[in-house]
């Protein structure tokens, strides 16, 4: 075996809450404002595919566990649905707890780690008409969740993050309209950011407090931000994508403190957030016991052409750079480029105090993923091993040369419903087909079994 992994290393994989559980109106649960956005433009989404049933998780999640552990899973990352917990923002719903505690009961039986989550982008849809993270409301709201989830399933659960990628509801939501609410706004979105951001910390806060064993962190999606050139101004375009894109939740969260050149460039532009006394120091003395990082594809970026007089909006400080050799997944889009994943892992080690962290997604999507199928059903998705046999060979090196990495998470254990894209991009261990719901194993879920067994291949 030539690349073997530390001694019990995370071989896992990963999903959310909405995106798996379905059962989007059952147990009690409120609205999200995915739910809440599809009955108002289904349109929107692919073939008009919403996430009521999603994979559902939350009928088939015994039988699901125990192909988890079929495959040699040794972790399971997901999150808790908000508005499933807590409907009504203040009292705990009986039949959500007792779903989660039966997963978490089940995960553990199977020697499967729950790392769970409390946010991946399904904000409850009472909180969002309140202003969202606009609202300093909706962080305590958050932070009483949080409090919550912690006093049921902190004595079992020793992993907690706070969020998932909480720049993709800000970029998604408040800079273009890919997510709800819609709102093209960057003051807005710098605000909801900081406010993402300040929840984050508090949670933290309230974690310690409570004095269990566990450890708590944040998943951040990280992108590389690469330069044209080595000219100056290129530099500039990528170190600036970079603040905005990476250390606008990277450098508060594991270092306490945001990046001086962000905070000096907003301000230049009148785009400071809201703050009250207090918060910075909230955000200085709770940062994350480790990270967990999703890694896709990386930015790449030039100097602006016609540079805007007064930029409104990050893309307005730099253009990007079609690179002449990218690779492109031809089945999804997006540049596969497993060398990110090297310097991701070399940039912790030397900016970040060489914090713990573990892959907590990565993955290759595949639109019509049928046509992969041989006649017993099983698809034959050699791409999908081969990208991930890439990314892990470049995570081997970072990790010899003294990253701390201890864990690897594949998006996704089954496939599952994707935001706007619904099913069309295929991602998981097992095929589901969404008219039974019936899952079976891909060719990746039997390579994956081999790699967990010998923690390495
Ligand atoms: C990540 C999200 C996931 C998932 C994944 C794949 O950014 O954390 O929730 O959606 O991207 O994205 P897509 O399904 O759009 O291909």
């Amino acid at each position: 075996m030539d690349y073997s992994f530390p001694e019990g290393f995370l071989w896992g994989a990963a999903s959310s809450a909405t995106q798996t559980e379905g059962a989007s109106q059952e147990g009690g649960k409120a609205q999200n404002i995915w739910d809440y956005w599809y009955t108002i433009e289904p349109e929107k989404f692919f073939q008009e595919v919403g996430p009521g049933a999603a994979s559902d998780f939350y009928h088939q999640f015994k039988a699901d566990v125990q192909r988890m552990a079929d495959i040699g899973m040794n972790s399971f990352r997901t999150s808790l649905s908000w508005a499933r917990l807590i409907p009504d923002g203040r009292n705990v719903n009986p039949e959500a707890v007792q779903f989660y505690q039966s997963l978490i009961d089940e995960l553990l039986e199977k020697g499967i780690r729950p790392i769970i989550n409390l946010y991946h982008f399904d904000m409850p849809l009472h909180l969002q008409e309140k202003g969202g993270w606009e609202s300093r409301e909706v962080v305590e709201a958050y932070v009483h969740y949080a409090k919550e989830a912690f006093r049921l399933f902190g004595g079992q659960v020793k992993d907690w993050t706070t969020f998932n990628e909480p720049i993709v509801p800000v970029e998604m939501g408040y800079l273009n309209h890919y997510h709800y609410p819609c709102i093209i706004d960057m003051k807005r979105a710098v605000q909801v950011a900081f406010h993402s951001m300040l929840a984050s910390a508090k949670a933290i806060e309230q974690y310690r407090k409570l004095g269990h064993d566990g450890k708590i962190g944040i998943i951040l999606n990280l992108t590389p931000s690469y330069p044209r050139s080595d000219d100056e101004a290129d530099e500039k375009a990528a170190e600036t994508a970079d603040l905005f894109f990476n250390r606008s939740f990277l450098d508060p969260s594991v270092l306490g403190r945001y990046p001086a050149d962000l905070t000096a460039l907003l301000n230049q532009h009148h785009m400071l957030p809201d703050y009250v006394e207090g918060d910075m120091e909230t955000i200085a003395s709770h940062t994350v016991d480790f990270l967990g990082v999703n890694y896709y594809q990386p930015r790449r970026v030039q100097a602006k052409e016609h540079p805007v007089s007064n930029p409104a909006l990050p893309e307005h400080f730099f253009d990007p750079y079609v690179w002449p050799e990218r690779r492109m997944n031809p089945y999804r889009g997006w540049e596969i480029y497993e060398k990110g994943l090297y310097d991701i892992a070399l940039n912790i080690k030397d900016h970040y105090n060489n914090i713990p962290w573990y892959v907590a997604e990565n993955g290759m999507g595949v639109s019509d993923e049928e046509r992969f199928m041989d006649e017993d059903g099983m698809i034959h998705d050699d791409y999908r091993i081969e990208f991930l046999e890439e990314h892990l060979k470049w995570l081997h090196k970072g990790i010899g040369e003294g990253s701390n990495c201890y864990g690897f998470h594949m998006w996704t254990f089954i496939d599952n419903w994707s935001w706007l894209n619904a099913y069309k991009n295929r991602y998981g261990f097992y095929r589901v087909d969404v008219e039974t719901q019936q899952r079976s194993l891909k060719k990746s879920g039997h390579w994956f079994k081999g790699v967990s067994k010998n923690n390495g291949f």
